[in-house]
């Protein structure tokens, strides 16, 4: 019986430089060095492991304009797998693709190249053993776009939930013929950038605030599959464990923000027809990503208890820390703020969040009940309260309005 050894890895977006200076000899970003110290370990592992094939699951860089320096780190380190006999499928995630019809993305260039060894997967296909030169059949999906509808589909509806009925008839109707025309007894692989409902989401649920693409639960664990390649979560986890097929996001091969201070890595994968294993293999020496947060009611002592609560300064070094400090306006005052950023002074990036509580509380125009306001009224209220002037509070306002339009049209969808 036949058995494929593949690695998966996703959401490389190798230039998220959030935090941090830039390296003296390289000239890069500090941070995007950590991102591509990271893509080189896994590339070193693939051709340590020999493996069969590697799988990127999507979303190779920050956004769909990567600066040629980018786009040349990237594409070094994939032509080293494929310089060394290990052909590579490179899917298309959100953050690669234009909504704009007909604009290249990032990925494009390897297509347009036909580099040997290098498969592109910019479009729902499937790609047979013979396409790939290894005893593979593999199904890709990749991220669709709102404006990417008309490819699959011949309707135009409107309303988002129709978008996602017709959408999903026809990526179950393309698998299951997919899975119907597969070769007998060959490892078979799913890899796809969407959402799966039930996956536990983090950074990325700040982007795709419109059209938020998913796949069905049940599209995805259908037993005929062998192993499905996901990628879009930022987060590791498979969302059928213990089962047949494992679902698997890769997560992200590197920390994007300070929220994720979970560990990340990528996966190596036995494939086999009916029972696949892998082993997740998490990335060494990660930069710390600390979060700290202190409560501080008395101004006496109140700076030494905020240097307590950061910790010695040798655990800081180089490490990308976030302190919260909450206080009254008294506090505040005596606080010596100075001192505080001199003992962070070896973090690679420290940021400071003060919460200064005030004394009054929120107060509503009278006669009017709570219930009988938006929730962006609210937030408006909230914002005023705060000290915040309409050119500083509007942009948050649009957000807002996004995000609670969004979350309206997905309600009573999401819990299919
Ligand atoms: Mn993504």
């Amino acid at each position: 019986m036949s058995r494929v050894r593949l690695l998966h890895f996703a959401d490389a977006h190798i230039d998220v430089a959030n935090y941090g200076r830039r390296d003296p000899e390289t000239g890069l970003p500090v941070r995007v060095m950590d991102f591509l110290r990271a893509l080189d370990f896994i590339i070193n592992t693939a051709l340590e492991e020999k493996v069969d094939l590697v799988l990127f699951a999507g979303d190779a860089f920050k956004d769909r304009h990567p600066t040629p320096t980018f786009q040349r780190e990237w594409a070094r380190r994939i032509l080293r797998l494929v310089r060394h006999g290990i052909p590579v499928v490179l899917l298309v995630g959100n953050h690669d693709v234009s909504p704009s019809w007909g604009r290249a993305h990032t990925l494009e260039l390897f297509r347009v190249f036909q580099v040997e060894g290098i498969h592109v997967v910019d479009r729902v296909s499937v790609l047979t053993p013979e396409d790939l030169g290894v005893p593979l059949y593999l199904i890709g999906i990749p991220w669709i776009h709102r404006s990417g509808l008309l490819a699959y589909l011949d309707i135009s509806p409107r309303d988002p939930r129709e978008w996602h009925e017709a959408l999903h008839v026809w990526l179950e109707e393309f698998v299951h013929r997919a899975l119907e025309e597969k070769p007998p007894n060959t490892p078979t692989v799913l890899l796809a950038h969407a959402m799966v409902p039930g996956a536990q989401a983090g950074w990325e649920r700040l982007f795709s605030l419109d059209f938020e693409f998913h796949l069905p639960g049940g599209l995805v664990r259908d037993p005929r599959l062998d192993y499905v390649a996901l990628g879009h979560v930022h987060k590791h986890q498979d969302l059928n464990p213990g089962q047949h097929p494992p679902v698997v996001y890769a997560g992200s091969i590197e920390r994007m923000s300070v929220d994720e201070d979970e560990e990340k890595g990528f996966l190596l994968v036995e494939v086999e027809p009916g029972g696949s294993t892998y082993r997740w293999v998490p990335i060494p020496h990660l930069r710390p990503f600390l979060q700290r947060w202190v409560r501080v009611e008395q101004p006496e002592g109140a700076t030494q208890q905020v240097l307590d609560a950061l910790g010695p300064p040798e655990d800081l070094t180089d490490a990308v820390v976030r302190l919260v400090v909450e206080c009254t306006p008294e506090v505040e005052r005596a606080l010596d703020w100075r001192a505080i950023y001199r003992h962070a002074e070896k973090a690679l990036e420290f940021r400071l969040v003060k919460r200064v509580q005030r004394e009054h509380r929120l107060r509503l125009p009278p006669d009017t009940p709570i219930a009988q306001y938006t929730p962006l009224e609210l937030l408006e209220f909230y914002w005023r309260h705060q000290g915040k002037t309409p050119e500083e509070f509007e942009p948050l306002q649009e957000l807002a309005r996004r995000i609670i339009e969004a979350v309206e049209g997905a309600q009573g969808h999401d819990s299919a």
